[in-house]
């Protein structure tokens, strides 16, 4: 059986909007041509309650995907998935991946396990969507789902493991806190691809860019993977170009700045881009004066680019880093997320359990 795994397709995010469309649906597109069996790894949505017009445009696009399959003698139900965190809801709020099962254009995963009888194969597909990654460790061993007898077994999630990341947390759970007894793990949630313990777990990445860092610039995809012959094959789509370069400065004057600055965006610009590239220039050292002396406003690509300028000037030490960092994730948290993690931190100290915080944010919340 030919297994295709697609995360992270993110419809409906605001920034690349057009992006988003037009890449996910050829990555599903492409995948389901090829596939017996489509798994999509979470974050299939931007958002936990998508506008009407991204889920006619997602619910459309697996009904394409479904014909397709159907026509080259895939595999019933030929889509599987989980939510992930971007659609996480409460327990008893309906998530938009599981409102898509409810239409029966896919299967949801989330703590079941799916065995398919296909020519002389069996194949177990068992999931756990997107949650909180501290709470991964305790709902792990807690999971109804497991491998089945005889079968390529299958597990799917889409959570950041103390391996995915520089520093690890210690409330993170582990690589080895994975459920055992599987021959493929397949995580969506992190951007990037990437794979662990020779190829068994598998990350496909986003199909869309949406952090703008270094790792990003390797190309975006989707996975194949073979259970007869055990061949895993990332497949590359068709993305926007993206381009980020350094910039490093020791004591610099802000009129150097600026010019080194307008200079290297003009050599950016002149190269040949297949369609407008995202460019980010990242400054790093030291300025000769303050950094509220540094002016670049009015530096712009204009129409020929999306363009980010990083100031990270005189900001070398780890304190100011870190404190940056932090703002830089509120800013991209809305305040709905800002309130639910600052509920479920103190929900902590105040001896209520966090899911029953969550419920009942939730219900307070009133984003419907
Ligand atoms: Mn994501």
């Amino acid at each position: 059986m030919k297994v295709a795994f697609v995360s992270d397709t993110h419809f409906g995010y605001p920034r690349f909007e057009a992006d988003a469309s037009a890449q996910g649906r050829a990555a599903i597109l492409d995948a389901a041509k090829r596939a017996d069996i489509l798994i999509l790894g979470g974050d299939i949505f931007d958002h936990r309650i998508p506008k009407m017009e991204t889920l006619l445009e997602v619910a459309k696009l697996l009904q394409e995907a479904k014909k397709t399959m159907h026509e080259h003698g895939a595999c019933s139900p030929y889509i599987l998935g989980i939510h992930g965190t971007h659609e996480r809801r409460a327990k008893d709020a309906l998530n938009p991946i599981a409102l898509l099962a409810h239409l029966g254009l896919m299967e949801d995963l989330h703590n079941k396990t799916t065995t398919i009888k296909f020519n002389d194969e069996r194949v177990a597909f068992s999931g756990l969507g997107g949650l909180p990654d501290d709470l991964v460790k305790e709902a792990l061993p807690r999971l109804a789902c497991k491998p089945a007898p005889d079968a390529v077994n299958f597990f799917i999630f889409h959570q950041t493991l103390r391996e995915f990341i520089p520093v690890p947390l210690d409330a993170y759970a582990s690589i080895d806190d994975l459920p055992s007894g599987h021959d493929y793990y397949l995580c969506g949630h992190i951007h990037a691809r990437k794979e662990y313990r020779g190829g068994k777990l598998l990350l496909s990445g986003s199909t869309v860019m949406t952090q703008q860092k270094e790792e990003e610039k390797s190309p975006k995809g989707y996975y194949l993977i073979d259970t007869v012959s055990r061949h895993a094959e990332f497949i590359p789509i068709s993305t926007r170009p993206f381009e980020m370069v350094e910039l490093k400065f020791d004591k610099a004057k802000p009129s150097e700045v600026r010019q080194v600055v307008e200079k290297e965006l003009q050599k950016l610009l002149a190269q040949k881009w297949a369609d407008k590239p995202i460019l980010r220039i990242r400054l790093s050292g030291s300025l000769s004066c303050a950094n509220s002396d540094l002016d670049l406003s009015g530096i712009g690509a204009g129409e020929e680019a999306f363009l980010t300028i990083d100031n990270q000037l005189d900001g070398a030490n780890l304190a100011e880093g870190l404190s940056q960092l932090k703002m830089e994730r509120m800013n991209r948290a809305t305040p709905l997320e800002l309130g639910m993690a600052l509920l479920r931190e103190n929900s902590k100290t105040a001896g209520l359990d966090a899911k029953r915080a969550e419920e009942m944010f939730e219900r307070f919340s009133k984003e419907e």
